[in-house]
């Protein structure tokens, strides 16, 4: 394995949860089928839920392109590269194990759109951007955070329930738009994503460091998880206070997808004092 990759070893242990956290009873139902569809009705859609779902927002070319990108990052092809972080397993793979292999190990790859012009293309497509403009009120969209978020088969792990905003320096208002492109068939059994609709609109939630930095089992409104399956080249717009989570990988096919945050461009940062007075001091320093 390159060296600067061994460096990026995700210690935690990827600790399993509780059966029944992740219901499967509801699937989202709506949306649109493309990106150019997004208009006032869906706009007034994603209002209302705290998310939006375009089921053939990027072509089978685009997904098997992002692909090959995310293989090259992986494979320490991109001069310069170091935002690889691996599961703690990685640690016995051979030095020599191609990146197909090695992608099996990993669990995200960040800050790659300065390096993988494949990938940034998708961050600065012109209708995702005209999409999220639309959903911030027609403000202009600045990205702060690219993420690839891998979930390998048979144990790529949990992404406990949890609010984007409170991994970020920015008031809880804030209209931050994520986007959770699928790159793989993203279904109930390889760790889609799954949803509380409308709880953007009911304000922050203190956050505590248990499985993750994440809401607390407990105070998840399981009766109101809609599961979010996509196909390949599907994507999720949500809302940044949205809750939401995915659970782990039991299955034996690969979940690989592609995660942008937006934010208007004139947004004003806080201090992340100001950050863990809202969602908890337990949030200090954490990454999403
Ligand atoms: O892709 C995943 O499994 C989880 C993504 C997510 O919710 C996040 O990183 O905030």
């Amino acid at each position: 394995m390159a060296d600067q990759q061994a460096m990026w070893v995700d210690g935690a242990p990827a600790a399993g949860h509780p059966p029944g956290l992740y219901r499967n009873l509801r699937t989202a139902a709506g949306g649109v089928e493309t990106l150019d569809a997004v208009d006032a009705e869906a706009v007034a859609s994603y209002w209302d839920q705290g998310f939006l779902v375009v089921r053939q927002a990027f072509a089978p070319e685009r997904v098997a392109e992002a692909l090959d990108a995310v293989l090259d990052l992986i494979g320490g092809r991109v001069p310069g590269f170091r935002g690889v972080q691996f599961e703690a397993r990685a640690r016995e793979l051979p030095a020599d194990a191609p990146a197909e292999v090695r992608q099996d190990h990993v669990r995200k790859l960040w800050l790659f759109c300065a390096h993988q012009p494949r990938l940034r293309a998708i961050a600065e497509d012109p209708a995702l951007l005209r999409a999220v403009s639309a959903l911030m009120g027609g403000a202009a969209p600045f990205m702060f955070q690219d993420q690839a978020l891998l979930k390998p088969p048979l144990g790529g792990r949990e992404k406990p329930w949890h609010q984007d905003n409170a991994y970020f320096n920015v008031a809880p208002e804030t209209p931050v738009v994520g986007v959770w492109i699928a790159l793989d068939p993203a279904t109930p059994d390889n760790g889609c994503m799954h949803v509380v609709p409308g709880t953007h609109r009911e304000g922050p939630t203190v956050h505590f460091s248990r499985r993750d930095w994440q809401i607390c089992d407990d105070h998840v409104a399981l009766d109101r998880d809609v599961v979010v399956p996509l196909p390949p080249g599907g994507l999720m717009l949500f809302h940044g206070l949205l809750h939401h989570g995915t659970p782990a990988n039991g299955s034996g096919m690969r979940r690989r997808a592609l995660q942008f945050h937006y934010r208007p461009a004139d947004t004003v940062s806080i201090r992340g004092e100001q950050r863990t007075a809202i969602y908890g001091s337990e949030g200090k320093d954490v990454t999403c």
